[in-house]
């Protein structure tokens, strides 16, 4: 599915966009479902297993910023996970044995849909190798206009960035304390069923969705199956069952990877944007009220 060329321009960029991978009954079912989540979160008031919700939120009119961990609430986000073309890339990229780490639809619906500060996905899950990534399924067209991720390349060969604040994770980046020129960020766009790779370490943030067009983004992260999570493993089975190529194992690699450890954790927890909120300044923040 991706050429050697394309491998090597991961390995040295630390992001590739693979355009075509969904085909179009995929990219009209994921649709459909989001639309469906995003419906049914009208019977929700506050934050919980499944909604990460926008300020602003109303049951009669639901700001939803993201699905939490789709693949455990329905089958298609499993199946999506493993599906051929996917894994195929995975496997160029990660090696034979793959394990899905998690899975999150950011939504950023237009005018409002939130920003992501600037960050490192390596600062909340370090591993003992970084042969880790994540997938963006592009579930709309993603441009500059409506947020399109941002990533600073070769950066994951890097250093890993404080995302401290006050002697507390926060998530994010201080953009005014880091020595990453974010000019030099590529925006990851690409047309819906586009799927963007991004390596583990490689600095990455997005702006507010200004713009009159939606952007829902599917992300998963998956690592290779020998890089075990240095927070430990609580449920063998359960990390075993999310193998998606490959064998499981319980011999780490270990590679001298730099590590920082998230903690302590983050005042406010649920997910990123819960966590950035106590971040002490902002790159992106939101430039128009949510209410
Ligand atoms: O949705 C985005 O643009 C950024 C996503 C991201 O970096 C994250 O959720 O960790």
């Amino acid at each position: 599915m991706i050429s050697a060329q394309e491998v090597a321009a991961y390995h040295r960029n630390g992001v590739l966009v693979v355009q075509d991978v969904l085909d179009a009954a995929q990219l009209r079912e994921a649709r459909r479902l989001v639309d469906e989540f995003i419906q049914k979160a009208g019977a929700v008031a506050n934050h919980n297993d499944v909604y990460d919700l926008e300020p602003g939120h109303r049951p009669d009119a639901p700001r939803v910023r993201r699905i939490k961990t789709p693949h455990k609430h329905h089958p298609f986000f499993w199946d999506l996970a493993r599906s051929p073309r996917l894994l195929s890339i995975l496997q160029a990229l990660l090696g034979p044995a793959v394990r899905l780490h998690g899975s999150k639809i950011n939504l950023k619906a237009p005018h409002f849909g939130s920003p992501v500060e600037w960050h490192q996905d390596w600062a909340f899950y370090p591993h003992t190798n970084d042969d880790i990534l994540a997938v963006g399924v592009m579930l709309d067209d993603c441009t500059v206009e409506n947020g399109a991720m941002l990533v600073v390349p070769d950066t994951h060969r890097g250093v890993v960035h404080d995302h401290h604040a006050d002697g507390y994770f926060c998530g994010a980046m201080d953009p005014t304390d880091c020595d990453v020129d974010f000019g030099a960020a590529v925006p990851v766009t690409g047309k819906a069923g586009a799927m963007s790779f991004h390596h583990v370490r490689a600095v990455h943030g997005s702006a507010q969705n200004l713009s009159d067009k939606p952007r829902a983004l599917l992300l998963y992260e998956f690592a290779a199956s020998n890089a075990w999570p240095l927070s430990g493993v609580a449920d063998l089975a359960a990390f075993n069952a999310r193998i998606v190529a490959g064998e499981p194992t319980i011999i780490p690699r270990l590679t001298g990877v730099p590590v920082r450890m998230p903690l302590p954790p983050a005042p406010h927890q649920g997910s990123i944007y819960e966590n950035q909120t106590s971040a002490k300044n902002r790159y992106f923040g939101a430039k128009q009220s949510a209410a």
